[in-house]
């Protein structure tokens, strides 16, 4: 059995032990999927989060799903694309990894991602599915603790795009 597989869904409807927020530094919320878990998790998870005092962009930290089915939110801020030349692929590699290194820390051996940066901080499809699909099929061959990675498409575009990273790097 494959242990990534590219879905179409919500990622806040997913019972998994942790989804990933495609969050902002401020971790205080916003649109997109950041809004869309936060409404459905409800007002004790911007609480936990206020405590957190922010995270730096390509980072990661950790807080409970309180009403969400998912057991834990992972939260990382992803680049803004900028034309490429501005680091912007290092950090979006470092967001899935850091991501991971969490989810291993705390026992979470089913993880969601959404894709990240590619909405309103329009990183380009192409490049972000390859790095996303990349990191995630690096990390899991050194760590078996990790049972299975799901990127959880909200669109059929986007699907389309982590279908092909996933059929051109396996
Ligand atoms: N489930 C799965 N994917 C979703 C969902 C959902 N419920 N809703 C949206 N997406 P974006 P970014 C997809 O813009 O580019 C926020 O305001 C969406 O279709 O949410 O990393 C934050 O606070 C797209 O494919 O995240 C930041 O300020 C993907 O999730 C900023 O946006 C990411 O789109 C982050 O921008």
């Amino acid at each position: 059995m494959a242990r990534l597989e590219i879905i179409l869904g919500d990622i806040t409807r997913q019972d998994v032990d942790a989804i990933v927020n495609a969050a902002n530094c401020s971790l205080l919320g916003g649109g997109g999927v950041d809004g869309a878990i936060h409404r459905a998790a409800g007002p004790e998870l911007l609480a936990e989060c206020r405590r957190l005092h922010g995270c730096e962009t390509g980072k990661a930290k950790i807080t409970g799903g309180y009403r969400l089915p998912a057991r834990h939110v992972i939260h990382t801020p992803g680049p803004v694309w900028h034309g490429g030349g501005y680091g912007e692929e290092e950090l979006l590699r470092s967001c899935y990894r850091s991501c991971l290194e969490l989810a291993s820390e705390n026992g979470c051996e089913t993880v969601d991602f959404p894709s990240i940066s590619t909405g309103v901080y329009r990183f380009p499809l192409d490049k972000a599915s390859r790095i996303a699909v990349g990191t995630i099929l690096d990390y899991l061959e050194e760590h078996p603790e990790i049972r299975r990675v799901r990127m959880v498409c909200f669109d059929e575009r986007t699907k389309a795009w982590y279908d092909r990273a996933l059929e051109e790097l396996t």
